[in-house]
């Protein structure tokens, strides 16, 4: 049976998102981040990134992380590609091409968005939208965002998805780097074919479960 740790307020979203969309069975071990608790190494506290059993688990302390039978492994967005190639049929790249194509977003959502996007959510949860924006560093990652943003509006022109006209991992990996400067609503707004297709993946049942998960567990 497939384990997966993490709870869906993490990056655990990626994972969870394919197995969705795969329809897969697995078993879901909810170890919530250590910072979000008082007291992660008191006795009793909910299993936590700081728990020993955990850290046996994954030793950077971080989830999500995966085990599918002798394989261990940290990552969503790795996690995410596995999962995908081999439980998720159509999901997964066909050729080398598309391999080549969809590590490419991948790791354009892993180095180039997912950090400033972050960033930029914090700032709006902790200030607001208009006071974010008017910050320097939030300003910067704004604007750091419109070169990997150029390329996602110029990759997505005629196409629905990113690998063409069927949904893959590729998106998945990208929309979940994406959606963390979801809140930077005017900078989406100037790539149309980007928050399009953001608004399409985003309306799968899979990710809607995802998001149901997310809104059931505590804040
Ligand atoms: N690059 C890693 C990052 C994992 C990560 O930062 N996970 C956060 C939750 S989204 C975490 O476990 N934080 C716990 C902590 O910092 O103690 C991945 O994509 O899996």
């Amino acid at each position: 049976m497939i384990r997966l740790y993490g709870v869906a307020r993490s990056r655990a979203t990626r994972p969870l998102w394919v197995l969705y969309e795969a329809d897969v069975a697995f078993e879901q071990i909810p170890v919530i981040q250590a910072y979000r608790l008082a007291e992660p190494r008191a006795a009793g506290a909910p299993l936590n990134t700081a728990s020993p059993e955990f850290l046996a688990v994954n030793a950077q302390g971080l989830v999500p992380a995966l085990q599918d039978g002798d394989l261990m492994m940290t990552e969503s967005l790795a996690i995410a590609w596995y999962l995908a190639r081999v439980y998720g049929g159509d999901l997964a790249p066909r050729t080398p091409q598309e391999e080549a194509m969809a590590l490419q977003w991948g790791f354009v959502g892993g180095t180039a968005v997912e950090d400033a996007g972050l960033r930029i959510t914090k700032a709006v949860t902790l200030m607001g939208y208009e006071a974010a924006m008017k910050d320097p560093a939030v300003q910067a990652d704004v604007a750091a965002l419109r070169r990997p943003f150029a390329l996602i509006e110029a990759g997505l022109e005629g196409r629905d998805w990113l690998l063409g006209d069927r949904f893959t991992v590729a998106d998945i990996m990208l929309a979940e780097c994406v959606r963390y400067a979801q809140t930077a609503t005017e900078l989406l707004a100037e790539y149309p074919r980007l928050s399009d297709w953001l608004a399409r993946a985003q309306s799968r049942p899979a990710f809607v479960k995802v998001m149901a998960d997310r809104a059931a567990e505590p804040a």
